[in-house]
């Protein structure tokens, strides 16, 4: 049986060519809302160019064999590039502080990849049952300085997760993102009831993560919100034009747009000291200074000169 009507969808998982699409769940209908698609031949948009989180107009709606064909795609708010996801609301970027280590350098690196985007990013800390009290409050006060306040996690403390959960009922479409095995399928099979996706111990090894997750996924987790578990990744590439990096460290924007810092050069990338009047003596200023010299150099490459 094939309904007439065309749907709105949201993308909620791909796989090579098709699309696992769910109708809006505001929607009142009697059948199954969640559609195995593939795109219209005709459309000139490639495969790639829909991504989970997508809204997708669904027309041929076949419900007996439950499938159906993307028309369109509605206009979206955002993506994420790297795992690629449309129209994020909230960035949460996950770190263990032990099994696998807390590597700051990395940790720096999934933040700016995530402020790039310009939504509101925060900083997960996991496995907290594995240090003391004091190493834990100790990371708090560090990414307090980084700007972050750090939500911490620890297995044997079901209240962590109960907060968290509230929180991200608040919010429209939240991305768990950061490095393999920290532990990012764990919590979502902790705060999504019946849920029991596969985890993994980290390699004794390599101490990695095994790279259990292998697709992006959104999960609801009320009518109006969202959960989306990526594959983890070790290196985050980042391909940033130098000019933006100022606006991606909380250390720098709160100087220069709260308290109003007034360098000599507009657009001063506060590396050289001629003019500038950035305190510079926080925490993370080498990895910033470090990171407009590797993008620099990366950009004068592309740009020729
Ligand atoms: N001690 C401790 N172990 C945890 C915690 N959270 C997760 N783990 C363990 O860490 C391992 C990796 O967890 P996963 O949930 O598979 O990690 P992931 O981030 O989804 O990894 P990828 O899918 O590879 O990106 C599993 O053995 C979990 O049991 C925690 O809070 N404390
Ligand atoms: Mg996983
Ligand atoms: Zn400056």
């Amino acid at each position: 049986m094939k309904v007439d009507n065309k749907y709105k969808g949201l993308v909620i998982k791909k796989f090579n060519e098709f699309y696992l699409v769910e109708l809006n769940q505001n929607e009142n209908l009697e059948f199954n809302k969640k559609f195995l698609c593939k795109i219209k031949k005709s459309i000139n948009f490639r495969n790639q160019l829909v991504f989970v989180g997508d809204e997708v107009i669904l027309y041929q709606i076949d419900l007996k064999s439950n499938r159906a064909v993307i028309e369109s795609l509605v206009k979206r708010n955002n993506l994420l590039e790297r795992p690629s996801v449309a129209n994020i609301s909230n960035i949460y970027v996950i770190c263990s502080v032990e099994d696998p280590k807390l590597n700051l350098s990395q940790v720096n690196r999934f933040l700016i990849s995530a402020e790039k985007l310009g939504v509101e990013v925060s900083l997960v800390l996991s496995k907290c049952d594995l240090i003391t009290e004091q190493k834990r409050l100790f990371l708090i006060d560090k990414f307090k300085n980084w700007g972050y306040k750090a939500i911490t996690l620890n297995l044997n403390n079901p209240d962590n997760f109960k907060h968290l959960l509230t929180q991200l009922k608040k919010k429209k479409c939240s991305i768990f993102m950061g490095p393999s095995g920290v532990g990012k399928t764990t919590l979502l099979n902790k705060i999504i009831p019946g849920l029991d996706n596969t985890t993994a111990p980290v390699s004794i090894k390599i101490k990695r993560g095994k790279n259990t997750t292998r697709n992006v996924e959104l999960f609801s987790l009320s009518s109006k919100s969202y959960i989306v578990d990526t594959p983890g990744f070790n290196m985050q590439s980042l391909q940033i034009d130098f000019r933006e990096l100022p606006l991606l460290y909380p250390e720098i924007y709160q100087q220069v747009v709260n308290e109003g810092i007034n360098c000599k050069f507009r657009n001063c990338l506060h590396i050289d000291d001629e003019g500038c009047n950035l305190n510079k003596s926080f925490e993370r200023y080498s990895f910033y200074r470090e990171m407009v010299e590797s993008s620099k150099s990366h950009y004068c490459l592309i740009q020729g000169d």
